[in-house]
């Protein structure tokens, strides 16, 4: 067991008793003890269609025996096309082009990278800052990590990008705790954006990433009004806003994309996770047509933007992920989320009351229940609540003292049950 280093999580522990998953299928897991857990986080926020589905198991079967893999640069193959497509056709207004990438951390590097050569492109080169959000999470490369807003995941790797700044985050727990989905107040957070360009120039700022709804960091809503503002205030600045759907995209909240389900548009999003199911590694940049056009200046000869990855739009990840957009659509997955939302708010909502529950938070098919720290020891609560929850087959993902809980988008009512009859028992004996 020692040669593998798994990440994120807690080695020493894990090797002393592993907890494998041997396979799975639908909404459950077989652990290599021979028993069903139920999947109470889609995997990591990613297998939004279950898990082994016929139709996405048998086009990358099928693409695996024809194309393997295609050179990305200089030549392409038509499922990448066929691909980019899809996702702009299900995407919200504006939203134009498509650059692949392998994961939500490359998506995240991809659009920053866009968004300051996009402002040079157009002769505003010294727009170079960027800004984020305290406990935001774009993953874990160094331009992530910058924006980002996670302080284990940054303060043990130097100084990180330079000319980067933060909003505040938007949990409020003293005026919202226990709201059913966006939380009232919180907007005026929006606001800080202005003392932002006040300090150092909006002709200096490139753009701002936001989820816009705050996932890893602990489930935090927008407040009412919030991503509206943020809105306002990037376009009368000029500045970018780049929202961080690896998430919130593919019909996590009942809705596509978070964009749709708040009405705000972006300049550029990033995906990944629930473009192919989670089953090959794929993400992608979706942007507007101003910031694609912007590049396509010059001499036809000549490359337009130095920048992608070996396996961007893999064949065989491209055949993934249209064998999961149309799963989304023929087994009407959104619009199923969008059903079961408020049948999940209510059964979320009734561990109110239990021992240390001091806030739980909905969305979509989106959960969270943050429970009181064990004075001197935070996570140990949420970690023994998971370790619970996984003897009592029931799959869930805490951070700090937040457990969170994203099942596959198939879910029906009597697994809605079973998730949280198993919860609440794991809670119960808590100490
Ligand atoms: N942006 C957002 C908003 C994310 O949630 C990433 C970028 C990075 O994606 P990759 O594919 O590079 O991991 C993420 C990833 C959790 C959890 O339990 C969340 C993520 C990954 C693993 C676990 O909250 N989000």
């Amino acid at each position: 067991m020692s040669a593998f280093w798994m990440p994120f999580t807690a080695n020493r522990q894990f090797k002393k008793s592993p907890r494998m998953f041997v396979g799975a299928e639908g909404m459950y897991y077989k652990t290599s003890d021979g028993r069903e857990v139920l999947d109470g986080t889609a995997g990591l926020w990613c297998c939004n269609a279950g898990h082994c589905r016929p139709k996405i198991t048998e086009a990358i079967r099928k693409q695996a025996a024809e194309l393997d893999y295609a050179p990305a640069f200089q030549m392409g193959h038509p499922k990448a096309f066929e691909l980019a497509s899809a996702v702009r056709d299900m995407a919200p207004e504006g939203m134009e082009h498509v650059f692949f990438t392998n994961s939500g951390s490359e998506s995240v590097e991809t659009a920053l990278k866009i968004a300051i050569a996009f402002h040079r492109a157009r002769g505003e080169g010294a727009r170079t800052r960027l800004i984020g959000r305290e406990r935001g999470y774009h993953g874990v490369n160094f331009g992530g990590i910058s924006v980002g807003g996670m302080v284990n995941n940054r303060k043990m790797f130097g100084t990180l990008l330079a000319g980067v700044d933060h909003l505040p985050h938007t949990h409020l727990p003293a005026q919202n705790a226990f709201t059913r989905g966006q939380p009232e107040h919180g907007a005026y957070l929006a606001d800080d954006l202005e003392r932002i360009v006040a300090l150092h120039g909006a002709e200096t700022i490139a753009a701002v990433i936001v989820e816009p709804m705050a996932g890893s960091t602990g489930v935090l809503m927008p407040p009412r009004g919030y991503l509206e503002k943020l809105r306002e205030i990037c376009t009368k600045h000029g500045i970018l806003l780049i929202f961080d759907e690896v998430i919130t995209g593919f019909g996590r909240l009942g809705s596509a994309f978070a964009a749709d389900h708040f009405g705000v548009l972006p300049d550029m999003m990033t995906v990944a996770k629930g473009l192919t199911n989670g089953v090959i590694p794929m993400g992608a940049v979706l942007t507007t047509a101003a910031i694609h056009d912007a590049f396509m200046q010059g001499p036809e000869h000549l490359i337009e933007l130095f920048h992608g990855y070996t396996y961007s739009g893999n064949p065989i990840a491209s055949a993934a992920g249209l064998a999961t957009l149309e799963t989304y659509r023929e087994e009407g997955l959104f619009e199923n989320a969008a059903r079961l939302a408020p049948c999940w708010e209510d059964a979320l909502h009734s561990l109110k009351g239990l021992p240390h529950v001091i806030d739980i938070r909905n969305m979509g098919l989106i959960g969270a229940v943050e429970l009181e720290p064990i004075a001197g020891e935070p996570t140990k609560r949420a970690f023994t609540a998971f370790l619970n929850a996984y003897e009592a087959g029931l799959l869930i993902r805490t951070t700090g003292d937040i457990i969170a809980l994203s099942p596959p988008l198939m879910i029906d009512g009597a697994q809605i049950d079973e998730l949280f009859g198993k919860l609440s028992a794991g809670l119960k004996a808590l100490d």
